[in-house]
């Protein structure tokens, strides 16, 4: 593993293939970062001093992983770049140029949080766990386009009841959580009677049965 040291002052790296440096550390000071957006190699940067920038450009990105301190983006170009430190205080450079010697111009400078929101996830929920983000394309405007997060798994909830036997029919209230199933979708559920305070045949009748849930219904 060969790491490109900075110094205590700011730094500017150019971080893209075959420089023969696995890992970026800019130490003390401002540093930026131009990544190459056509990584093919596994790059990792990793600084906690000073307000650092990371230079993406107009890159494709095939997957991303976002956590509390750190950052995986995978390119579409196989390459795949880490991220780690104090990521409160990384801004991340959006389109511009893919120049990675000359990234700057243009675009638009986001925040770590700002960059989780743009990958389709909320920076509020972010843990030491990393979470799947979205895949993209960063336009030359700093926008991202086609981020698809993944769907959240559903949950189903089922509300307790407490009735007088002699009142008739019990009605029990499920919710399905998450994500509604989308146009052609459903989600469907068998449900079945069990005993518990009350016994079927003296206390209720026992039902079974099936429930669907169709778009948009949750
Ligand atoms: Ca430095
Ligand atoms: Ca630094």
């Amino acid at each position: 593993m060969a790491i490109q040291f900075g110094n205590t002052g700011n730094n500017d790296f150019v971080v893209k293939d075959a420089s023969g440096f696995d890992e970026f550390r800019g130490l003390e000071g401002d540093d930026t970062y131009n990544v190459s957006p056509t990584l093919t190699e596994q790059l990792k940067i990793v600084d906690n001093d000073g307000v650092n920038t990371v230079v993406l450009g107009e890159a494709e990105i095939a997957s991303s992983l976002f956590f509390d301190g750190g950052v995986r983006l995978t390119y579409a170009s196989g390459g795949e770049l880490t991220v780690l430190g104090d990521m409160s205080k990384y801004n991340f450079v959006f389109g511009g140029q893919n120049d990675p010697f000359d990234p700057a111009a243009g675009g638009a400078s986001k925040t770590f949080a700002e960059t989780v929101t743009a990958f389709g996830l909320d920076p509020d929920a972010l843990g030491a766990t990393p979470e799947a983000g979205g895949a993209g394309t960063i336009n030359p405007d700093g926008t991202v386009e086609g981020v698809e997060p993944e769907p959240q798994a559903g949950t189903l909830a089922i509300a307790d009841v407490t009735v007088n036997e002699d009142a008739g029919t019990a009605t029990f209230t499920v919710t399905l959580g998450g994500d509604a199933p989308a146009a052609g979708e459903s989600v469907t559920v068998d449900f079945a009677t069990a005993d518990g305070t009350a016994v079927d045949g003296t206390d209720y009748t026992a039902a079974t049965g099936t429930l669907t849930f169709g778009e948009g219904e949750c």
